[in-house]
């Protein structure tokens, strides 16, 4: 007997032992039993896909080891320690092996350190407790999209949050077990009162030749659980080898005339209206947060990598978000991270109801007035506070969510905070200037998703930054082909919810983001003709008010069209002088259209600003003759 088949055969027992015999696959067994010899277990058990394993680990869950019960039923409450909010970028790292190299802007180590530092920490990091071996895929089973995985883990709230966020792939990976997938080995390392004490030894370390993720001591889901976004940096891998794209996307339904829908991918960085969008009412949701895109007979198609939604919780209220605020307050599966506790229900910042004087949160007894120790006053809930929930919970879920095949891609959106740059819409002239002009160039004023200070300006490629796992260049470079072979490529898109007036006060309403997409679906149909700018194209007033009147009861006027869709000149050059700037210093690989194009805008912008000036007046563009286009 080898030694994998030894150490099996001694630490896994029973029907575990079967269910791991039962998938023919070398490699998985010398994964399990080298995270068995390393973290050294108490037990370990295999789950297969039953409801019965599910339920077994909810209650674990549930019995003091991550997560408690809350009045509702169903619902539960998780809280991550108190240095242990986000994800961590400092400590999350890519293991490279010798010869290879992913540019500046990505943070690396050297492949032989990391792993024995990461290792080192994982060392007997399990002992008393038990060790989780559980399989899921990413996207629908048994489709083009599906790839199978194995999480290892000592946290059953990481398995219970695996179990409402992605499909079951025990009985997949039986089938194709000769596939490539992808592994996850984490521990939350030792505990105090339920959280990871050593949070300050905490890594994120992902071995891109093995396809495997090691995460120790945190708790936090966006370090831990393993198909969010530990898998997005294996799958942008993967990809960029096959011929597709891994992206920091939702998929949704845009609900035009006449019963149309267009599915649109929509990127934004983390906390900047990405779910919000993908929940506006009257439209149909199928993902919130991460999206594949194949070809297939010269169309795009995208796929939900996930079933169920981690999405952040403050100002999720009755008003602004229906669909959520019914999902996570009626029975269901519902984990909530992070809120405030108070006889046994949860509250929020912004919940749209009165809070509590006290209650618990993950800082302890919290109490109305609680001062930090920066002498400001505690929040009720983190700012990154989120749910949990399934995607079929929701009444807006579209009903081609689980569709194998995918949805034909009609357009993409990029959004991000910015204050004072882009206007609320507008369309890239062509899928080459969108990549670049758009997805490349994508900026934003930065949140509490991740630890570090909030609203400073940072560069986002395509909101996929923190997850790109190859040079830069590289992935413009698959983003700007994937379009080959592409007859009618997918609009773009650029969005902005955040523009501020000169008191810095929002120019739009929450809501109003539901026009700006309802144009794009419009434009993306050929419906609408649009004012040419430098940058692309824009709404016409005519288009976008009986929208506003209709959709939302609002009247929107030219004063305030005006005002938001002014080409900000000097503003717009600047910011692709920063961006430029990234690319020429921290990019060696930059495709030399990318500058070329860059070129091409400034000199459109420097052109219009020698004729118009500084801010331009969309009615000073749309001039009649000589600046509205017809559409595509
Ligand atoms: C994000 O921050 O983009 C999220 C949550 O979707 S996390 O799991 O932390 O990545
Ligand atoms: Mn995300």
């Amino acid at each position: 007997m080898d030694r994998v088949q030894e150490i099996l055969k001694k630490r896994v027992s029973g029907e575990s032992f079967n269910r791991l015999m039962a998938v023919p696959n070398a490699d998985l067994h010398a994964f399990v039993a080298d995270a068995i010899n390393l973290a050294n277990p108490k037990s370990v058990y295999v789950c297969s896909d039953a409801l019965e394993d599910r339920n077994r680990i909810r209650e674990m869950a549930v019995n003091g080891n991550g997560e408690h019960p809350l009045a509702t039923p169903g619902h539960t409450y998780h809280f991550d320690g108190i240095n242990d909010q986000g994800r961590y970028k400092e400590v999350t790292k890519y293991l490279l092996p010798e010869g290879m190299t992913l540019g500046a802007s990505l943070n690396s180590t050297d492949k032989k350190s990391g792993l024995a530092e990461v290792r080192a920490l994982l060392k007997d990091s399990m002992v008393g407790r038990e060790m989780i071996v559980c399989f899921l895929c990413l996207c629908p089973t048994g489709s083009e999209f599906s790839i199978s995985c194995v999480q290892i883990t000592d946290s059953p709230y990481v398995v219970h949050s695996e179990y409402i966020l992605y499909r079951p792939g025990y009985e997949q990976f039986k089938k194709v077990s000769g596939d490539e997938f992808f592994k996850f080995f984490h521990s939350q390392g030792e505990l105090i009162n339920e959280v990871s004490k050593n949070v300050d030894k905490k890594r994120i370390y992902i071995d891109l030749e093995d396809d495997t993720v090691y995460s120790v001591n945190t708790q936090y889901a966006g370090n831990t659980v393993g198909l969010k976004k530990l898998a997005l940096r294996l799958a942008i891998q993967k990809a960029n080898k096959e011929g597709w794209l891994a992206e920091h996307m939702f998929i949704m339904g845009v609900h035009g005339p006449k019963e149309r829908v267009t599915y649109f991918n929509g990127a934004f960085p983390s906390a900047c209206g990405k779910t919000s969008t993908a929940m506006l009412p009257g439209q149909t949701i199928i993902g919130d947060d991460i999206a594949y895109l194949r070809k297939r007979g010269g169309k795009m198609f995208t796929a939900n990598v996930e079933r169920g939604i981690f999405g952040i919780i403050e100002d999720v209220n009755a008003k602004d978000d229906p669909s959520i605020y019914h999902a996570i307050t009626t029975p269901g599966e519902v984990i909530y991270g992070n809120v405030l506790i108070a006889e046994g229900k949860p509250y929020w910042t912004g919940m749209g109801s009165p809070l509590p004087e006290k209650g618990v949160n993950f800082q302890g007894e919290w109490f109305n007035g609680k001062l930090g120790s920066d002498g400001k006053p505690v929040p009720p809930s983190h700012k990154n506070a989120r749910y949990t929930v399934s995607i079929s919970a929701l009444p807006n879920r579209d009903p081609e969510a689980d569709n194998p095949d995918g949805v034909p891609l009609g357009a993409i959106i990029y959004g991000g905070r910015d204050s004072d740059t882009l206007v609320p819409v507008e369309q890239a002239f062509d899928w080459t200037e969108g990549i670049i002009t758009k997805g490349a160039s994508l900026e934003s004023e930065t949140t509490a998703a991740t630890i570090g200070q909030a609203g400073v300006r940072t560069f986002n490629i395509m909101s996929n930054q923190d997850f790109v796992s190859i040079p830069l260049g590289r992935y413009i470079q698959n983003n700007l082909d994937f379009a080959k072979g592409v007859k009618n490529p997918p609009a773009i898109f650029s969005v902005n919810y955040f523009l501020r007036d000169e008191n810095n006060k929002y120019l739009n309403g929450i809501l109003d983001k539901m026009i700006w997409l309802l144009w794009a679906e419009l434009r993306t149909n050929g419906d609408v003709d649009a004012i040419k700018t430098p940058t692309g194209y824009i709404p016409l007033y005519k288009d976008i008010a009986p929208l506003f009147k209709t959709k939302l009861d609002k009247t929107y006027t030219e004063e305030q069209y005006v005002k938001a869709f002014s080409i900000r000149v000097p503003n717009l050059l600047a910011k692709f002088d920063r961006v430029e700037q990234i690319y020429r210093t921290k990019v060696d690989d930059t495709p030399a259209i990318v500058y070329e194009t860059f070129a091409k805008v400034r000199k459109r912008l420097q052109d219009a600003q020698a004729r118009y000036g500084d801010v331009i007046s969309p009615d000073t563009l749309a001039d009649p003759g000589r600046f509205v286009f017809k559409t595509r």
